[in-house]
């Protein structure tokens, strides 16, 4: 039951709304799926997501296909997936950085290893820990009204009751305003954070964080650019309010940095940045072990990326700030013929083998890119 051969497909989803992000605004979200096939013609699903093709980070997704299948594929070919781990301990030597395209294929060896055993991937990541997990939604419709109305609707729901806003576009203090407009209209039934990503700068920071932990924010995620480790730790030195590290915060050695030097008070986690699931772990254990908070962070993914996040963030003993894995949810449609489920404020582990989605190839075929 040796592989036999991996595709991987560029695919677009429409979302329900325009998502709007310091940086660009997501009308169509792009993700990169994998299929590995063994010899006997089990599959293996996998899934990253980019923001913005571009804009968010360096990964893009045409780049994630063309290295995984040029510089990695090649090292898979006739090995047992069960063997994950040293197969990704041998690409590492050939393949420096290209942590999206590694998380990829990592995924789908774990996915397709785990069927092979009939396991659930969680046990293939030393068992979970949480039926569920606390799970936030993002506001970023782009209007004040708008949002207001949403966390309303889903608080009735009793869908959410985290709120991360994205702000960072325009004037600080306008950022600002808008962000107590929302608490003042949730009150104490909702927990709110923001997201700037990394659009202000170190004497903007100041007066903006200051305003927005006195009107009751809980956490303020990647305020300055990723570069500017010594301003976030200024900040994290600063404010009693947690100072969350994100596109600063990717591999080991940078969380290890971070930790170090107290640049953050917080991390959040994405499979993507640290690698794969195992180097999340490893991350995971590294902020852990200094005190930083952690966060189950997304890139949204669709329902299939979001299940392997979940199988992983399952087995981390804490997530103080929850996951915000509602990638699904943002999606008009969906590539798995199962849901995951979302419900009571919390999002569910989803059970059966693998990650335990079951992929609609039909879907898949219809929104891959030709
Ligand atoms: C990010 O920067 O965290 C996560 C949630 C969301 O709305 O955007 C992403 C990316
Ligand atoms: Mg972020």
């Amino acid at each position: 039951m040796n592989i036999q051969s991996v595709q991987i497909d560029i695919v677009d989803l429409p979302t329900i709304r325009p998502h709007q992000l310091s940086m660009h605004t997501i009308t169509m979200q792009t993700i990169v799926v994998a299929q590995v096939r063994d010899t006997e013609g089990l599959v293996g699903w996998s899934e990253v997501a980019t923001i913005g093709g571009a804009s968010y980070g360096e990964s893009t997704p045409e780049a994630i296909k063309a290295n995984a299948e040029v510089y990695i594929v090649p090292h898979l070919i006739g090995k047992d997936p069960k063997q994950f781990n040293r197969i990704m301990h041998d690409v590492s030597k050939f393949v420096s950085g290209n942590t999206f395209a590694k998380a990829l294929i990592e995924g789908a060896l774990i996915d397709l290893a785990a069927k092979q055993r009939q396991l659930p991937a969680y046990d293939l990541l030393g068992g979970k820990i949480h039926d569920a997990l606390p799970i936030a939604w993002t506001l970023a419709s782009g209007d004040t009204g708008s949002d207001i109305e949403e966390a309303k609707e889903l608080l009735h729901q009793k869908r959410h009751n985290i709120f991360k806003l994205k702000i960072g576009v325009g004037d600080a203090m306008k950022n600002v305003e808008h962000v107590l407009k929302i608490k003042e209209a949730v009150g104490d039934q909702a927990r709110l954070t923001v997201d700037v990503n990394q659009a202000w700068d170190e004497r903007t920071a100041y007066y903006a964080i200051e305003a927005l932990q006195d009107g009751g924010v809980s956490m303020i995620e990647q305020p300055l650019p990723k570069w500017d480790f010594e301003g976030m730790q200024r900040l994290t030195e600063r404010f009693h309010v947690s100072i969350m590290a994100d596109e600063g915060a990717n591999d080991a050695h940078e969380i290890f940095q971070i930790a170090k030097h107290r640049a953050g008070s917080s991390i959040a986690l994405k499979i993507c940045k640290a690698g794969g699931l195992l180097a999340t772990k490893e991350v995971a254990s590294i902020a852990r072990a200094a005190g930083l908070e952690l966060y189950g962070g997304t890139m949204i993914e669709s329902s299939l990326g979001s299940a392997i996040g979940l199988h992983v963030y399952a087995t981390l003993p804490e997530l103080q700030f929850g996951t915000e894995l509602f990638g699904p949810l943002l999606f008009q449609d969906t590539l798995t013929t199962n849901d995951i489920e979302y419900r009571d404020f919390q999002v569910h582990i989803p059970e059966g083998i693998g990650f335990g989605m079951t992929i609609d190839e039909e879907k898949l075929k219809h929104y891959k890119r030709q």
